[in-house]
């Protein structure tokens, strides 16, 4: 991509409407734009972090055996009626009345429309265990949006939804989604913690939020210190074995919300506990038969006998891991994206735009890194290097290659590391190599 004729409305100074530093760098480096409170354009740049966010999910989704469906963002209100969760959802929701003077609304959550689609077309114990999500955009009309996208009105969620016959089945399920959790996460560069959680509007009795500690994060947690040099990078998960153990293991060392810690009976001494602020990234629910048994999702066993399905449900805010991954990644010039969501891989920096040289060896090295699949950013403005440079560093690609005519008549170009500042000198091949290798 040739940023002359990309959009990439940068911002020199900071502005005064945003808080916390992801929401000053997502505006800063033309990520998006307010619409109206808590309502975002999602720019180029932006969008694709946000893709490459939402594909991480999906993979892991994918991989943990749930199957993706796309439901509506407006919802019938009459589902809600049956569920009884139409008034008790209160001033969040956002209600809309169609021409026909119908109720509907822009949907804050899906557990009754997954559960009608369910009702509808499984009707026996071989249809399950079942697991669907999708990423979808939800509305809740927050009394405080804030943050910029960390506290949205409107915002993407992947939400999945489980179906088993028993109480085991669902735990399975839960656990499932409880380790391929852990795996998104990692895979995006955080350490997510999971924590003992409330259930709030969702309800049931088993909940985990899932946790990176930040500074600006908006809720209190405690846990273990022992989780904050928890590595649990790469871990493999057979999703058809037994995953308890795993489960107990990882809940056994202590980590819980505000709303569920309880300092008179917190079982890890003083001096081991650790009182941070957390984003919260994910939340996860097995809630038994509180949606089928009111809707009517009910499936045979093997005796004949009818019985409400047991589910669960599994956030993820999609939109959310876009600040959430910069609060953790950051430093005074700007981003610095990890490489698994990185809107770009390369930034091809062409310190004297027109001159023949440079032109030459930046088209040469864009088409080769397009070819190696390492999607260069390539700076072809006309601009000064020290634009260029403040730029680059900002938007926060991982590796950029600046190529100058001083260096070309030597046969070299500079090779920086986003995320160290370390840079090199290189041949044009060996830098080649390192960024592809
Ligand atoms: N139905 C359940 C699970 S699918 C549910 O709605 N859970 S939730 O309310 O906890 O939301 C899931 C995730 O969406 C949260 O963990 C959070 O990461 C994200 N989220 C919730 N509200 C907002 C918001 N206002 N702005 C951005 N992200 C949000």
């Amino acid at each position: 991509m040739r940023l002359s004729r990309y959009f990439l409305p940068t911002l020199k100074e900071n502005p005064s409407e945003a808080q916390i530093v992801s929401h000053r760098l997502m505006l800063r480096a033309g990520m998006i734009k307010q619409q109206a409170a808590g309502i975002y354009s999602w720019l180029p740049l932006g969008f694709r972090v946000l893709k490459k966010i939402e594909q991480i999910v999906r993979e892991e989704q994918d991989r943990a055996g749930a199957v993706e469906v796309l439901m509506p963002t407006i919802q019938s209100a009459d589902l809600w009626r049956e569920s009884g969760r139409y008034d008790d959802y209160g001033q969040e929701m956002l209600r809309i009345t169609d021409r026909h003077e119908r109720d509907m609304l822009f949907g804050p959550t899906n557990e009754e429309v997954i559960t009608d689609i369910f009702r509808n077309g499984a009707k026996s114990y071989r249809n399950v265990p079942l697991n669907m999500y999708h990423i979808q955009w939800k509305f809740r009309d927050e009394v405080r949006p804030r943050f910029g996208v960390m506290r949205g009105r409107e915002f993407l969620m992947k939400d999945a939804y489980s179906f088993d016959l028993d109480v085991a089945g669902a735990k399975h399920s839960y656990n499932k989604m409880f380790m391929a959790y852990l795996r998104t996460f990692d895979r995006m560069g955080l350490q997510a913690i999971p924590m003992r959680a409330d259930t709030g509007p969702i309800g049931g009795d088993l909940s985990h939020e899932f946790i990176i500690l930040a500074d600006t994060g908006e809720s209190e947690v405690f846990c273990d210190k022992r989780w904050l040099d928890m590595d649990l990078s790469g871990q493999a998960v057979d999703y058809d074995s037994d995953l308890e153990p795993m489960f107990k293991e990882l809940t056994s060392i202590y980590a819980a919300t505000d709303e569920m810690h309880d300092p008179a009976n917190c079982p890890v001494p003083a001096d081991q506990l650790v009182t941070r602020r957390g984003i919260e990234v994910g939340h996860i629910f097995y809630f038994g038969d509180k949606y089928s048994k009111p809707l009517g999702a009910m499936v045979s066993t093997a005796d004949g006998e009818q019985v409400p399905v047991q589910m669960g449900s599994y956030g993820i805010g999609v939109s959310r891991l876009v600040g959430g991954i910069i609060e953790a990644s950051h430093d005074d010039a700007g981003i610095i994206w990890p490489e698994s969501v990185a809107p770009f891989h390369t930034g091809l920096i062409n310190l004297r735009t027109g001159d023949a040289d440079c032109d030459a060896a930046c088209a040469d090295l864009e088409a080769k890194l397009t070819a190696a699949g390492k999607e260069p950013l390539y700076d072809d403005r006309e601009e000064r290097a020290g634009a260029k440079f403040a730029d680059m560093d900002l938007i926060g690609l991982p590796w950029q290659l600046i190529v100058g005519p001083r260096g070309l008549k030597n046969g070299v170009v500079e090779l920086k590391r986003r995320a160290t500042g370390e840079r090199e000198e290189l041949s044009v091949e060996s830098a080649l190599a390192k960024v592809t290798g």
